[in-house]
């Protein structure tokens, strides 16, 4: 793993309904995101935050994609940030914002990767495209966007799709699928470790597969860790929870087997919402899962 970290912000709520995620970035600072990652040896630059235009009408324009083109321009604007940090051969750290700033994220990244592998942990499969979706939030498909299914305008940012294949994406806790998901997940075989099989196999043996999957077929790992794969009792700040999620101690052995690998090069930690969490809970939860991902132990 890269010893050089660069972080960036993305104040981005406009994926979705619920207003506040967009001071995630902000609540994972305030977490000591900085110090504890320095602490771990790492040099970090924190290049502050992508600016996020809201277009006007955009809301209304389009009910099947939400805020289309805003979205799409913070898209291209992080897909930039994210190749120039690579480009320097640091580690990228995104704060979000709401999931759909991971179709920025993975634009920038897979420029660099020939066979690009994601962790998808989530609760959700966020597989949606404008025509499945059944809220038109485009914070539900990012993952869509990255394989090259949905809206082209979204497919094609960064000029070239797709970012990621479907052999390459492991998913990590969903437990709540839409038809449209389901559909496209049989379809195209994408490896998926559900709460059942988590609860069945335990996170140790669905870190070890997942860590021997990727490691055969891929360049490079990109983790995109959504807060809500966690349990709420575990991570109440974020505005899609569901229950019956991954526990604060699976995901850390998570974390720390993914360290143990060196298997990921870039990393993004989204959906912290400040307003609805209990005094910056999740958002310090973010920050030690950052921790250990990059090589924290207590001895
Ligand atoms: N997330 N499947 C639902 C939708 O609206 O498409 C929820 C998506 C949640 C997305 O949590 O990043
Ligand atoms: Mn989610
Ligand atoms: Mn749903
Ligand atoms: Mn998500």
């Amino acid at each position: 793993m890269r010893k050089k970290l660069s972080i960036v912000g993305v104040p981005m709520d406009l994926g979705q309904l619920r207003r506040g995620v967009d001071m995630g970035p902000s609540a994972m600072r305030y977490a000591d995101a900085v110090k504890r990652l320095e602490r771990l040896g790492y040099e970090v630059e924190d290049l502050g935050d992508i600016t996020i235009q809201i277009i006007k009408d955009d809301k209304n324009m389009q009910p099947s994609l939400r805020n289309f083109k805003s979205i799409i321009k913070a898209a291209s604007r992080l897909a930039d940030c994210v190749d120039s940090i690579i480009q320097k051969d640091r580690f990228p750290l995104v704060l979000g914002g709401d999931h759909s700033i991971a179709i920025g994220t993975l634009a920038g990244t897979a420029k660099h990767y020939k066979k690009l592998g994601v962790i998808w942990f989530d609760a959700h499969g966020d597989l949606n495209t404008d025509e499945t979706s059944p809220s038109g939030n485009i914070h539900g498909m990012p993952l869509a966007a990255s394989l090259g299914f949905g809206h082209p305008d979204l497919t094609g940012i960064g000029g070239f799709q797709p970012k990621v294949k479907p052999e390459h994406v492991v998913i990590i806790g969903a437990r709540d699928l839409d038809r449209g998901e389901k559909d496209l997940i049989k379809e195209h075989s994408i490896k998926v470790y559900t709460m059942h099989e988590i609860d069945r196999l335990g996170m140790t043996k669905v870190m070890e597969e997942t860590i021997a999957y990727l490691k055969e077929k891929t360049d490079g790992v990109h983790l995109s860790l959504d807060l809500d794969g966690l349990d709420p009792d575990d991570a109440p700040g974020v505005g899609t929870p569901v229950i019956g999620g991954i526990s604060y101690r699976e995901s850390h052995l998570a974390m720390e087997m993914l360290a143990e690998s060196e298997i990921v090069t870039s990393a993004e930690f989204v959906e912290v919402n400040p307003i609805l969490d209990e005094k910056n809970k999740t958002a310090e939860i973010a920050v030690a899962l950052m921790g250990s991902l990059l090589g924290e132990k207590l001895l």
